[in-house]
C-alpha cells in the first residue's frame, strides 16, 4: 500500500472518465438518465449516490485504512447518523470531554427519543468499563478530546468494549488520519468533522464516517439515504481538494503547536498547558504510541480571573477569535462561552473545563509571529 501523503492525493480518485479531467469534477446534477428503468451507470438520484461524493468517500475510506466511507453535510450529521442506528432503550457511554454540540445532540435531542447516555472520563478506561450496562450498544469518544486534549488508549477501550459486545466509535477530528487511525487499533467506526483539518481552509462544513465492517456500512448507507444529511457536490470537491495537502499541513500544525505549547508552559503568567506533545501531559506516552504527531490543538489557563482570559481572547492580532479549528489560519476560542456553551456550567466543571480555559487552533503561519502575538496578548490582558 502507498504511503499516507501519496494516498491523500490519489486514493479513490481517477481522471474523469468522460473528459480526462485530473481534478474530480463538481457534478451539479440531482438525477441521471437511465437507459431502461433501473438500468444506469451506478447513479440514479444524488441523495443516494453522487460521483463527486463517491470520490471523496473512497478517498476517506483509504486514508482511515477502512473499507467504506460515507460523507455527510456536517460533523454533527455524521454523528447523528451513527446514533440513528440505535433504538429506544439502547445506552451509549460517551466521553465527558467531547465537542459541546455532540453533548447537546445526545442530551437534548436523542434522549427525547428514549436513548440513554452516560458521560464518563473516557481517558480512564476503568470508568468506561464501570459504565457499561446490559443495554449498552456504543462507546463514543474523542482522542485527543475537545477542548482538554485528553488522550484515551484506543486499544485498551476497544478491548473493554468488545469483551462486552459493545461497538466503539472514535471521533478522529482533532488527530486526522494523518496522525492516528482508530480502525487499525480496533475501533468499529471513525467519525470526522471534515470542516476542520480535512477541509483545512475554513471554507466548507462537512462530516464523514469510515468503517471496515460491511454490516455497519449497509446500516449507515441506508440511513444516509433514508435521512438524507448529505453534503453538496461543491462541498465534497472542497474537502477533496483540502485533503490533498493534509500531510504537509499536519506536519506544520504539529511543529507550530509544539513550539507554542513549550512557550506557554514556560510563561510566568500561564497556569497550565494542555498539549499531548508535552512530556508533562499525563498520557504523553500513550499519545506517542498511538499517534504519529501530537496535532495542532492546545488549550491553556492563564493565571488570574476569567476576565483576564476573556481579555486575552480579544487581544490577539494574528490569532482570530472564532469557533471552529483546523484551518490554515490560527484561531483562539473561549470554550466555556463558545464551543461548549451549550453544556451546563456544573457539567463543564465536573469535566474539568474551567471558565478560564482558552483553546488555540494553531495554524501554519510563521511560528515566531504566532508566539509574539500570544505574548503581546498576555501582556495586554494584564492591563485591561
Ligand atoms: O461543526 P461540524 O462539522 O458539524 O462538526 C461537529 C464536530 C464534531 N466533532 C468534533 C471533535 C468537533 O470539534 C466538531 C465541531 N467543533 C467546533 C465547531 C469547535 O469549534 O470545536
Amino acid at each position: 500500500m502507498k504511503k499516507f501523503a501519496t494516498q491523500a492525493i490519489h486514493a479513490g480518485l481517477e481522471p474523469d472518465p468522460t473528459t480526462g479531467a485530473v481534478m474530480t469534477p463538481v457534478y451539479l446534477t440531482s438525477t441521471y438518465a437511465q437507459e431502461a428503468p433501473g438500468k444506469h451507470k451506478g447513479f440514479d438520484y444524488s441523495r443516494t449516490n453522487h460521483p463527486t461524493r463517491q470520490a471523496l468517500e473512497r478517498n476517506l475510506a483509504a486514508l482511515e485504512e477502512g473499507t467504506y466511507g460515507l460523507a455527510f453535510g456536517s460533523g454533527m450529521a455524521a454523528t447523528s447518523t451513527v446514533v440513528l442506528s440505535l433504538s429506544a432503550g439502547d445506552h451509549v457511554v460517551c466521553g465527558k470531554d467531547v465537542y459541546g454540540g455532540t453533548n447537546r445532540v445526545f442530551t437534548q435531542v436523542f434522549q427525547r427519543f428514549g436513548l440513554k447516555f452516560s458521560f464518563v472520563n473516557a481517558h480512564q478506561p476503568a470508568e468506561v468499563r464501570g459504565a457499561i450496562l446490559p443495554e449498552t450498544k456504543l462507546i463514543w469518544l474523542e482522542t485527543p478530546s475537545n477542548p482538554l486534549l485528553h488522550i484515551t488508549d484506543i486499544s485498551e477501550v476497544v478491548e473493554i468494549a468488545h469483551k462486552k459486545k459493545v461497538q466503539m466509535a472514535v471521533d478522529n477530528t482533532f488527530a486526522t488520519p494523518a496522525l492516528q487511525n482508530p480502525l487499525t487499533l480496533g475501533a468499529d467506526l471513525v467519525v470526522h468533522s471534515t470542516t476542520k483539518y480535512l477541509g483545512g481552509h475554513s471554507d466548507v462544513v462537512g462530516g464523514a464516517i469510515v468503517t471496515k465492517n460491511e454490516e455497519w456500512y449497509q446500516k449507515l448507507k441506508f440511513l444516509q439515504n433514508a435521512v438524507g444529511a448529505i453534503p453538496g457536490p461543491l462541498d465534497c470537491f472542497l474537502v477533496l481538494r483540502g485533503i490533498k495537502t493534509l500531510a504537509v499541513r499536519m506536519e506544520k500544525h504539529c511543529g507550530n503547536a509544539q513550539r507554542i505549547a513549550e512557550f506557554l508552559s514556560h510563561h510566568s503568567e500561564v497556569e497550565k498547558v494542555y498539549y499531548p506533545g508535552l512530556p508533562s501531559h499525563p498520557a504523553h506516552i500513550v499519545a506517542k504510541r498511538q499517534m504519529r504527531g501530537f496535532g495542532g490543538m492546545l488549550s491553556f489557563e492563564l493565571k488570574g480571573h476569567v476576565d483576564r482570559a476573556l481579555n486575552m481572547a480579544s487581544s490577539t492580532k494574528v490569532f482570530t477569535l472564532a469557533e471552529s479549528l483546523g484551518g490554515v489560519e490560527s484561531l483562539i476560542g473561549h470554550p466555556a462561552s463558545m464551543t461548549h456553551g451549550s453544556i451546563p456550567k456544573e457539567e463543564r466543571e465536573k469535566a474539568g473545563l474551567k471558565d478560564t480555559l482558552l483553546r488555540l487552533s494553531v495554524g501554519i503561519e510563521d511560528v515566531e509571529d504566532l508566539i509574539q502575538d500570544l505574548d503581546q496578548a498576555i501582556k495586554q490582558s494584564a492591563k485591561s
